[in-house]
């Protein structure tokens, strides 16, 4: 919508997703909330007001292309640069291409690719950045549920009487949430806002209670609470009986351990503990959000179960006692999942192992039976193995960064400089990885091109471009669509992002994600309404929603090393490719740093500023030291800093049942620097 120079879209960064309104005039871009979108109802941080001034910086204007990685790139044609993709993808065996999307990619291009890549190709070697971020989440509702989709809205926060925290900083990662959280407090001082995290980050300091357990102690933690409510007699028998299944087995695995003994593994007080326990076994209205600290780890989906099983456990998955409502990290990673683009996905939640699902699918873009291959491609990380072993030869990355992002920096660069790989980069700047490529695809960005989002509370809202892009770079559909029409493929003739959003939207009726009669026109609507399984009818076979035990071990003590979290700073956006170019978003984030206990730094004699270096088996970093409060023996680093990537010292470590990367507990020693 546009009217008198001022464009209706939505924020390219967090999945809080919020609808901006962009006027342009003579001095730039005037970046500020859509008051009309019932989501995010007008708010916005500065992450998009400041974006705004920088969009032309260093951007590329024209396919770079060598042939060998070590020369220099020289400048082609876009036909040049497509043939030569269509010719490297026909040239090869389907079991040797492998595709790299992300979950900042609108709607309409990752169902372009999926349909691409998983129909016409017929391979299901494609991943997303997704999987570093919310596959464990994914995989955790489909098991708790029986699908992916998180619960709740932000509406639950309005009327919540306490907020429980985990794993999460939304004060710095979704500020617009955290904002309205605040809010609910100020209106309401009784409201109570609980932080579970090793850190004493921002968000905790803002709660009424800080739990700092150790890294990795969730599952022990929440086991705990689940036992002791069940000792208490403090479980919502009724509910569950009518509505859910395996509660006993999953108790009984939780009783293994003494409350007491529990929490003082976790490092706390029993204290602390006890008010959680407290909290769940009154009739509150609890709302329960968790990012990251549960989803990046080597026992994430059980961390993410262990969680929900305590608002199972007090039937709280309604509007009255509350809900756990997962938060998403990126702007799109919601759509990315609805289309499908995860290595077993395909689109309207289906899954590629299931043969109605793929047979639905091949009928509909007019391909024969079982050209879908019956089995999920490989995830990411195995993928950089299989390039190191010369089994995937050819690599397409769009919309993500993967040398400074994925674990273990220096086995992502060595793959990544394969001579038998074929590396191919669409982006809209020279990022690091682009650098490492064979041919570069310029692209239009942010406020440049057109197309749908969904949010963290399944709100789906438009894009819409607002300024013209560089000359010489070409849209992500327009690239999807050439490539696919050079490869001689059907149905990759699309009049812009509307006809592309009619087509997928089809394949969600009847589905979960149901969207299929919204116009795309009129695009601003939350699917599965405010609450999912309002009428306790869930997704799973037996229609109830499932507890699963859950294994826990408390974290390995080790005197002799720290834990290194690593994760976001406020104002930046990851690999810093566009907002490392606005000054307003550098201040006070400058330079990496490594955040320490002050009393720990003390006693090793560190001074704060001073540069330390950290080191493990993968190699060392040097960082200066900022003093904050953690858990005992915790660091924290952020990891988006392109000359000192913390994934250098983060070891490929992922959780069994979602491939998703252990992210924030590489363990490390510190020294001084000179
Ligand atoms: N400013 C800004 N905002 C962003 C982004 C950005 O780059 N910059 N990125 C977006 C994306 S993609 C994402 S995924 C989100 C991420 O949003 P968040 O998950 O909120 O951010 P993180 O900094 O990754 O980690 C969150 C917290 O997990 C805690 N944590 C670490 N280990 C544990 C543990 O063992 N248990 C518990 N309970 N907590 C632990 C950390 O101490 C940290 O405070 O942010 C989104 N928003
Ligand atoms: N150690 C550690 N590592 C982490 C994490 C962590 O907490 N700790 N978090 C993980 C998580 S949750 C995430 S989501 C990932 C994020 O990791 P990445 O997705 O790899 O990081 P970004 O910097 O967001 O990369 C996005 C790229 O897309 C480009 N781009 C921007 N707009 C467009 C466009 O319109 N089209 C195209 N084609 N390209 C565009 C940008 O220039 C940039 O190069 O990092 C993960 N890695
Ligand atoms: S809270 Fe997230 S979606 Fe909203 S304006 Fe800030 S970065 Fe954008
Ligand atoms: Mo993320």
């Amino acid at each position: 919508m546009k009217t008198d120079n001022i464009t209706l879209t939505g924020c390219p960064f967090c999945g809080t997703g919020c609808a901006l309104s962009v006027e342009c005039n003579e001095n730039g871009y005037k970046v500020k909330g859509d008051k009309t979108n019932p989501s995010t109802q007008g708010d916005l941080c500065f992450k998009p007001i400041q974006m705004a001034k920088a969009l032309d910086a260093h951007r590329l204007t024209s396919p770079l292309y060598r042939s060998d990685k070590t020369k220099p790139f020289q400048e082609i044609s876009w036909d040049e640069a497509t043939a030569l993709l269509a010719q490297n993808i026909s040239d090869l065996p389907k079991e040797a291409l492998y595709f790299y999307l992300s979950g900042q990619l609108l709607s309409e291009e990752s169902y372009l690719f999926t349909k691409l890549i998983k129909g016409h190709l017929g391979t299901n070697n494609v991943d997303a950045n997704s999987r570093l971020c919310m596959a464990t989440a994914v995989v955790a509702h489909k098991m708790a549920f029986g699908s992916d989709g998180p619960i709740g809205s932000y509406a639950d926060i309005d009327d919540a009487d306490a907020i429980i925290i985990s794993g999460s900083n939304p004060a710095w990662a979704h500020p617009v949430i955290f904002r309205r959280i605040l809010s609910r407090k100020k209106a309401h001082p009784e409201t109570k806002i609980i932080v579970i995290d090793p850190i004493y980050t921002e968000t905790a300091e803002k709660s009424d209670l800080w739990i700092g357990l150790s890294s990795g102690s969730d599952t022990t933690l929440y086991n705990a609470l689940l036992a002791e409510l069940y000792r208490r007699g403090a479980c919502d028998t009724v509910f569950i009986d009518r509505a859910t299944e395996g509660f006993e087995q999953t108790v009984s695995a939780a009783m293994d351990i003494s409350f007491a003994d529990s929490v003082a593994s976790c490092g706390l007080s029993l204290n602390d503990a006890e008010s959680l326990v407290e909290l769940f076994a009154s009739d509150k209205k609890i709302l329960g959000l968790w990012c990251q600290g549960l989803n990046q780890a080597h026992d994430g989906v059980m961390r993410n179960l262990g969680f929900i099983n305590l608002f199972l456990a007090t039937g709280r998955l309604n509007a009255q006692k509350g809900l756990p409502l997962s938060l998403t990290g990126q702007p799109n990673a919601m759509g990315g999942r609805e289309v499908g683009y995860l290595s077993n996905a395909l689109p309207g939640y289906r899954d590629v192992r299931n043969g109605d699902d793929r047979a639905v699918c091949e009928a509909y873009w007019n391909l024969p039976l079982h050209t879908i291959a019956p089995t999920p491609g490989i995830t990411i990380t195995d993928a950089i193995d299989a390039i190191a072993a010369d089994q995937i030869r050819f690599l397409w990355v769009a919309c993500t960064n993967p040398l400074l992002t994925l674990p273990d920096v220096k086995k992502t660069q060595s793959a990544l400089k394969n001579p038998n790989l074929f590396l191919v980069v669409q982006d809209c700047v020279l990022s690091e990885t682009a650098s490492l490529a064979n041919l570069v695809l310029p692209t239009l960005s942010w406020g440049e091109k057109e197309g749908s989002m969904t949010n963290s509370e399944r709100f789906i809202k438009r894009l819409r471009p607002f300024k013209s892009g560089p000359e010489g770079a070409k849209s992500d559909i327009d690239i999807i669509c050439s490539v696919a029409q050079k490869l001689g493929f059907e149905g990759f003739d699309y009049h812009g992002a509307e006809a592309i959003y009619n087509e997928y939207k089809a394949l969600t009726e009847g589905r979960l994600c149901d969207q299929s009669n919204q116009a795309y026109e009129s695009l601003s609507f939350q699917w599965g309404g405010e609450r999912l399984y309002a009428d306790e009818h869930f997704a799973t076979p037996t229609c109830r929603a499932q507890f699963h035990p859950i294994l826990s071990s408390a974290p390995q003590r080790d005197k002799d090393t720290f834990v290194l979290i690593t994760g976001r700073t406020k104002k930046q956006w990851h690999t810093m490719t566009r907002t490392g170019q606005v000054a307003e978003l550098l201040k006070e984030e400058e330079y990496p740093y490594l955040l320490m206990n002050a009393e720990e730094g003390e006693a090793l004699g560190i001074y704060e500023g001073e540069p330390v270096i950290i080191t493990n088996h993968l190699g060392s970093l040097e960082l200066p030291v900022r003093f904050g409060k953690l858990a005992p023996n915790h660091l924290f680093a952020p990891f988006g800093y392109p000359e000192t990537p913390i994934n250098t010292l983060v070891p490929v470590k992922n959780d069994p049942f979602s491939s998703q990367s252990a992210l924030k507990s590489a363990r490390v020693t510190l020294h001084s620097s000179f």
